[in-house]
């Protein structure tokens, strides 16, 4: 393929991914990404830069854009404002970035006829009731609860409407929760394990049986790269790795793994509008492309990102202190 621009390369996913192409691929790779609270360029560090550059600049520009796609065989697309509570406190940057981003980029490979990857989330589907014995399928209709979940279930349609009437060649994915190394210490798994290095108890909204299909950031890597390489043209894959799990059962386990006892933490004001259950049925993505993922124990790949977490203090703290300030203001 040659080079590939990965918007979002300095945030958690897109920054795992830049580390995945480069190890399991040859291609190039130039990296836009408009620096964000959400970005550390420290998540960079150690990729080949020979073959990696990174671009400072919004997806939303459309010179800059053009520029980039002009000189690339594929764009894979996961820059986007991604945190719920941050949408409910002000939505306006999930508009500017995942909506006119997704629209300034697929004008941009629909002139330059280039290969586009659009990752998305599962929160487009709404939720699931905890008894639903169905699960999300590319068939499920969409319905999402919050700002963040709207912009990118606009996004998504945009692309859908692009594929159809200007035959840009693209492809979809919905995930589930990601969990891994160099996440924000906004999400919850990353917050919570902060939260006991440093003495405090973790905090869960509301009862905490909301349901999570958790799903380690190196299997959704390989399921993006797969149906880049593979994938047909216009059609959506589901990413997930069947790993429900309620919110309370994760903050027990993490604090197993931490050597405290498991009732050690807080319930804190809930989410407005918080989704109860997300689960996906990945059997497409299983049966059409062969993907399966790798990270078959939730509790092995929690105490890995546990102790990356310990390892690599320098990296997430100088966000922890903005972060917990943040949630304070509003009882979380
Ligand atoms: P993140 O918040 O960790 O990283 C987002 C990155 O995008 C940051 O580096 C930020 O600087 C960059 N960015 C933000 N606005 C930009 C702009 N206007 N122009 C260029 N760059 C910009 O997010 P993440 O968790 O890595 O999510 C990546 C993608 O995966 C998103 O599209 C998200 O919707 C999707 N997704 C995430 C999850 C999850 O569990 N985290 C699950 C499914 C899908
Ligand atoms: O401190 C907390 N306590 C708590 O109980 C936080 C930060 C969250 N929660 C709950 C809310 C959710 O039920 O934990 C669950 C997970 O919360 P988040 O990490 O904020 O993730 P979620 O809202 O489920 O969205 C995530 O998955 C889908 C990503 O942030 C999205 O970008 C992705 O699209």
């Amino acid at each position: 393929m040659g080079n590939i621009v990965v918007t979002g390369g300095a945030g958690f996913i897109g920054s795992n991914f830049v580390h995945h192409l480069l190890a399991h691929t040859t291609h190039d790779v130039t990296v836009l990404d408009a620096l964000t609270y959400a970005s550390n360029t420290a998540s960079l560090d150690g990729a080949d830069e020979s073959r990696m550059h990174l671009v400072v600049g919004s997806v939303a520009d459309a010179d800059l854009v053009d520029s980039l796609v002009a000189k690339a065989d594929a764009v894979v697309h996961f820059a986007a404002e991604s945190h719920n509570d941050n949408s409910l406190d002000d939505p306006s940057p999930f508009i500017e970035t995942n909506v006119t981003g997704t629209f300034v980029l697929l004008e941009a490979v629909r002139r330059h006829h280039t290969r586009y990857h659009h990752v998305s989330t599962d929160e487009v589907y709404g939720d699931l009731a905890l008894d639903d014995p169905h699960r999300f399928t590319e068939a499920t209709a969409y319905n999402p609860s919050s700002p963040y979940s709207a912009s990118k279930a606009a996004s998504d349609h945009l692309v859908r409407a692009w594929v159809r009437s200007f035959g840009v060649e693209a492809t979809l994915s919905n995930c589930s929760n990601n969990y891994g190394p160099r996440q924000h210490v906004e999400k919850f798994i990353p917050r919570q394990i902060t939260n006991v290095i440093d003495g405090v108890r973790p905090k869960l909204y509301g009862a905490g049986l909301n349901v999570r299909d958790w799903i380690h950031v190196d299997d959704h890597n390989a399921a993006v790269l797969r149906i880049l390489e593979s994938g047909r043209i216009g059609e959506t894959y589901l990413i997930g790795a069947d790993g429900e799990k309620n919110n309370v059962s994760v903050i027990e386990l993490i604090l197993a793994l931490m050597g405290q006892p498991t009732d050690a933490y807080d319930h804190v004001n809930d989410r407005a509008g918080h989704d109860l259950r997300y689960a996906i049925d990945s059997s497409k993505l299983r049966s059409e492309l062969g993907w399966q993922p790798q990270f078959t124990s939730f509790e092995d790949g929690l105490a890995d990102t546990i102790a990356w977490y310990r390892d690599n203090e320098a990296w997430w703290r100088p966000m922890k202190q903005a972060t917990e300030a943040k949630y304070q203001k509003v009882g979380q």
